[in-house]
């Protein structure tokens, strides 16, 4: 047998990016040819794909941790890492992702359609490319960004054109089983149906898929029976299709008063409202029930169904049905926007990652917060005096410093930068007041260059003031 499963929870991890590589290049008789370390790789993403041979989530219940390959490390020669590999992760059509509260981050319609669930690290550059004019010959690389972890919830809601809904026990497996090649299982005791069937139905020119529920009694739509956690898989189908038993054995049923139970349910669980329906009579074979039939039909197209009368067992009345359901879902396909391209890829919403806030907290700590410096924090190796020296720089330019003075900051303040798990914590250093000029500037060796005369140094040296000057342009930290 197999199982369905329709609800599973999914944890992604793209994959991290290479780190990038510091090294500088040798050769006989030039031992220090300058920088020529690579870029580190950039990590695979997570992506769910619609493939319409997968129908069910069985996969991700038995296997729910998934992940995408690392970027390979950047090498010398300016040989960069090999990225990651991208994890293809096919799911059924109609694969609704959430978030664990709840949101819905995609929902997957349509062969193709694709979204990443988890973006992959980005690499780490080497020292070559972290050259410049001004800094020739860096001793450090950024390191391979972490790939995202997710936790994600998928939902199957079946696709199916049409929706059979009705009583436990009133035939609906069984119109499946002869309208369609289906075989679902079919048994005289209610709840047969345990997960919702799909039958694939051709009528004329038109192809439809037909798809029935657990049966539903009343109360269903607070949790009675199975019914409730199933009807998600009505919500799709354009046309709804009640079946109504005319040979039920209980005294206190009838037709009219199931109609009246299921269109309560279906009304409290919402959102079908606008669907067209129409009203199948079954069992007309045995004899009470066709008199039965007969004698509800009035009221039922006095309520505006259309009422077909049919038999499962015998096979009577089913063409009717069949063309008269492949008419309605021809309209409602008439009626829906054209059909988007069907490969739709969905990213998750890019971030603005201009900006960044600081934040003096209750404890006196000061808490930097935005996309760059929190990525930069990432990229930095801390072991490496160079590489935070850069990274000083970086905060520098972007305004962290004049922010963190404008907040109140003084030298040897607790300065955060990162979410609570996952800060990094350092006393606070203002790079005006510390004492570089002592230490030579970064990312210079002077053994690969010549010793600037004292006008160069002079002019180096003016050079760096303005850039900190121009920093902190309009900024009075007296005012
Ligand atoms: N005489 C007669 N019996 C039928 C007909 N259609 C279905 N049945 C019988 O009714 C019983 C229930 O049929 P199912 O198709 O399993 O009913 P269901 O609506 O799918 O029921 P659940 O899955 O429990 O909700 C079975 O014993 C069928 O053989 C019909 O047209 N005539
Ligand atoms: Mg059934």
């Amino acid at each position: 047998m197999t199982t369905f499963v329709d609800r599973v929870e999914l944890h992604v991890a793209a994959g991290n990016g290479g780190h990038g590589c510091a090294s500088v290049h040798r050769e006989k008789f030039k031992p220090l040819g300058g920088p020529d370390g690579g870029n580190g790789g950039r990590g695979g993403d997570v992506i769910l794909v619609v493939d319409q041979s997968v129908t069910t989530l069985l996969d991700y219940h038995h296997a729910p941790h998934r992940k995408a390959t690392n970027g390979k490390p950047g090498e010398g020669g300016n040989r960069s890492g090999k990225d990651g590999q991208d994890l293809i992760l096919p799911v059924p059509d109609g694969t609704v992702v959430l978030d664990k509260a709840g949101n819905v981050l995609a929902d997957l319609v349509g062969h193709g359609t694709s979204f990443v669930a988890a973006q992959g690290g980005r690499g780490g550059l080497g020292n070559a490319a972290l050259a410049s004019a001004r800094r020739k010959a860096p001793g450090f690389a950024l390191l391979g960004e972490p790939g995202d972890l997710r936790d994600v919830v998928l939902e199957l809601k079946t696709v199916a054109d049409v929706a059979l809904v009705g009583y436990p026990s009133a035939g609906k497996s069984s119109l499946i089983s002869v309208l369609s090649a289906a075989k679902p299982k079919i048994a005289d005791y209610p709840f047969t149906t345990l997960v919702p069937n799909l039958g694939v139905v051709t009528a004329g020119s038109t192809v439809y898929t037909v798809a029935d529920v657990p049966g539903l009694i009343p109360g269903a739509s607070q949790g009675r029976g199975l019914g409730l956690e199933f009807l998600r898989h009505v919500e799709r189908c354009s046309v709804l299709v009640h079946v109504l038993d005319t040979a039920t054995l209980e005294s206190d049923r009838d037709p009219l008063s199931d109609l009246d139970v299921i269109e309560e349910e279906l009304r409290q669980y919402g959102g079908l409202g606008d669907r067209p329906r129409l009203v199948v009579l079954n069992k007309i074979d045995v004899p009470d029930g066709k008199d039965l039939a007969e004698m509800v039909r009035p009221d039922l197209e006095a309520r505006g169904y259309r009422v077909f009368e049919v038999s499962a067992v015998a096979h009577t009345g089913l063409k009717e049905l069949s063309f008269a359901l492949a008419d309605l879902v021809a309209k409602a396909r008439a009626a829906r926007p054209e059909e988007e391209a069907t490969r739709i890829v969905i990213r998750p919403k890019a971030v603005d990652d201009s900006g960044f806030s600081v934040v003096r907290e209750e404890d006196g700590l000061y808490r930097v917060r935005g996309e760059k410096p929190e990525r930069w924090i990432r990229q930095t190796d801390f072991s490496n005096d160079e590489a935070v020296g850069y990274l000083a720089d970086r905060l520098n330019r972007l305004g962290v410093e004049e922010e963190l003075m404008k907040a109140g900051a003084r030298a040897g303040d607790g300065v955060a930068i990162g979410p609570e798990e996952n800060a990094v914590v350092f006393d606070w250093e203002p790079s005006v007041t510390a004492g570089a000029e002592m230490l030579g500037r970064r990312g210079e060796d002077h053994r690969f260059e010549a010793p600037r005369p004292a006008v160069q140094r002079r002019r180096d040296r003016q050079a760096e003031r303005d850039e900190v000057e121009q920093a902190y342009e309009g900024f009075d930290p007296f005012a």
